[in-house]
């Protein structure tokens, strides 16, 4: 079974490496969630075995429009590494991705290691500054469909991310007006209310589900919320900008 896990978690590294799509795990045999994150767990490794460094974690499906969207009703969690971060207005170069599509995301910077379930009320003294930012996501599986187990092993559909300027820690997150516009069109409006009700609650989650599957949060890592709105197809050309009421705005280009 292992060297089974150890084979997905390949495929779907690959899948990524050169923007091709793959079949879901689901389709071909059984797995559980725990295998789910396993497989995700070595697929990153991957990654880091040719040299990129992981910059923090992600949430999915902390909001009933992407639930919705996507047919998952669970929250789960991935990895972002470096190669992820889009810095600089960099623009996200299309060809190297299979179907992307972008959402509006808060992202939190932590302050102090994270290794136990934290409370609502003690979130805000582990981290160190809140920012609008755009998930790019981008799943190695054909037609963007998937379980609950398929999404996780192949590590929550991230991909790539850009993040807005850090605000101080104290910065309102909750019950802000989030518009999200491509090429100058709305594409996406919504609050940040959707995130669980407030989107420290993802702090939370996420410290739980750490702890849960034995991760450290180190300091200096970024925590991607979850969108609050559905995601929105990607094209070359595209110029995507995201507005958070107080948080002010993030931007992606997409080029050839
Ligand atoms: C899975 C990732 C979900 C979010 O913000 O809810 C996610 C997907 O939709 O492909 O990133
Ligand atoms: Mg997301």
């Amino acid at each position: 079974m292992q060297q089974d896990l150890k084979n997905i978690a390949t495929v779907l590294d690959q899948a990524a490496k050169t923007a091709k799509a793959t079949q879901q795990v689901s389709q071909r045999q059984p797995i559980s969630l725990d295998d789910a994150y396993a497989i995700q767990a070595l697929s990153i490794q991957h990654r880091l075995d040719r040299g990129e460094k992981l910059t923090g974690y992600k949430l999915g499906f902390t909001s009933r429009a992407k639930m919705e969207q996507m047919g998952v009703h669970d929250i789960i969690w991935g990895r972002l590494t470096d190669q992820m971060q889009l810095l600089n207005d960099t623009p996200l170069i299309r060809k190297n991705y299979i179907h992307p599509r972008v959402e509006p995301e808060i992202a939190f910077l932590v302050k102090q290691r994270i290794d136990r379930t934290l409370s609502l009320d003690e979130v805000t003294d582990f981290i160190d500054g809140v920012a609008a930012a755009l998930e790019v996501i981008d799943s190695r599986y054909e037609n963007f469909k998937f379980s609950l187990e398929d999404v996780v092993a192949d590590n929550c559909s991230s991909t790539a991310y850009t993040l807005g300027k850090w605000l101080s820690p104290s910065t309102a997150v909750n019950g802000l007006a989030i518009s999200m516009q491509i090429n100058g069109q709305e594409v996406q409006a919504g609050s940040s209310e959707a995130i669980l009700g407030n989107p420290l609650e993802s702090l939370v989650e996420m410290s739980r589900m750490a702890a849960k599957y034995g991760v450290t949060i180190e300091a200096g890592a970024v925590i991607l919320a979850g969108a609050a709105t559905s995601a929105v197809h990607l094209q070359t050309g595209d110029e995507v900008i995201a507005t958070f009421e107080g948080l002010g705005t993030v931007k992606l280009a997409v080029g050839e």
